[in-house]
């Protein structure tokens, strides 16, 4: 069956990765309508062979879609997300404005894809938060195996998880690395700087990318009390976010049991040869699909205490390709 999709935010990063996972999966398209603002009408995007034009919102703009994935912010998709489902379409929405309501499914197929099943009725699914999603993958297979008691996050992200504004704020930043620099996107200099604000603080002193991941990832898991805490920081790396994780399991476990949990899951690679110097490393998993672990090694102190690093694509796994995974879930599995 070919389907009739629509892309909500198709001239942005994760729009244009969007397109080109599309692409390479040959998923099978009967229309693409990508949507975009006024600046882009009179584009086109070229897809399997055809050049769709480009258009904006419009009320009936949804009629006869299959789909529709969102990439556009919160506020377009809390207005027109529902629009879509209304026009009979499945809205896979990128935004953070449904993923804590609770009659949204919050999805990451290899994590928690039973959830939508054949019987599914157009609705919105909710894609997770970048940082949240390689997290999700990385647990799973422990929980499943061990259970978890706690775990504790602190991330390296990439300014690509801040769009193209972030992306060209540091190449800007490198090419003139002897100037002063007036920050847009992020709130000081990017160049040679760790900053440790990912989004707007609340009053106990924690970042909204922070309380994304330690909502998001409890309700993913389907763990409503499990302790998570996590530490936001955006790093000079171009693309991919990485993660050191200490995870604390109910069961003791060995490093062969650990690593053989983390292998055997879907989405995983494992790359963990410290000794010569082999760990993922964001420069190497731009661009590719799985979610990579390595640096895996038991705490000095609590036996049941696993630190690990986690690395991935924050465009491809953590926004476009979840999604259009998503998609295969809803239509093709
Ligand atoms: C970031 N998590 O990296 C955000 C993007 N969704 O800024």
């Amino acid at each position: 069956r070919k389907l009739k999709v629509g892309v909500v935010g198709a001239t942005g990063m994760v729009g244009q990765t969007f397109m080109n996972i599309l692409a390479e999966r040959d998923f099978p398209i009967a229309e693409l309508r990508p949507f975009a603002s006024e600046n882009s009408l009179g584009k086109k995007i070229e897809l399997q062979g055809t050049a769709w034009p480009v258009q904006v919102l419009k009320e009936g703009c949804f009629d006869g879609l299959d789909l529709v994935f969102f990439s556009s912010g919160d506020d377009i998709s809390a207005e027109w997300a529902p629009k879509a489902v209304k026009a009979g379409a499945f809205a896979v929405d990128n935004s953070a404005a449904f993923r804590m309501d609770p009659n949204t499914v919050l999805i990451v197929p290899e994590v928690n894809g039973h959830l939508i099943n054949k019987d599914s009725k157009p609705q919105v699914i909710a894609n997770p938060n970048c940082s949240t999603i390689q997290l999700v993958v990385a647990l799973k297979p422990l929980l499943e195996k061990f259970g978890l008691e706690e775990v504790r996050v602190s991330t390296y992200q990439a300014v690509s998880g801040a769009g193209q504004g972030g992306h060209d704020e540091l190449i800007e930043q490198t090419s003139n690395h002897k100037k002063d620099h007036t920050p847009a996107t992020f709130p000081h200099t990017i160049l040679f700087n760790c900053i440790p604000q990912i989004g707007s603080f609340n009053d106990d002193g924690y970042c909204s990318e922070e309380v994304k991941i330690m909502k998001e990832t409890r309700k993913i898991l389907e763990q409503e009390s499990l302790k998570v805490s996590a530490f936001t920081v955006r790093i000079p790396a171009l693309n991919a976010h990485s993660e050191s994780v200490w995870v604390t399991l109910k069961k003791e476990a060995t490093r062969e049991q650990v690593l053989g949990a983390l292998e055997s899951f879907e989405g995983i690679v494992l790359q963990d040869e410290p000794k010569r110097s082999v760990y993922p490393l964001a420069r190497d998993v731009s661009g590719k699909d799985p979610v990579y672990v390595g640096r895996v090694h038991r705490d000095m102190e609590n036996p049941k205490m696993w630190l690990m690093w986690v690395v991935s694509d924050n465009i491809r796994k953590g926004a476009a390709l979840n999604g259009i995974q998503i998609a295969e879930k809803i239509f093709f599995s």
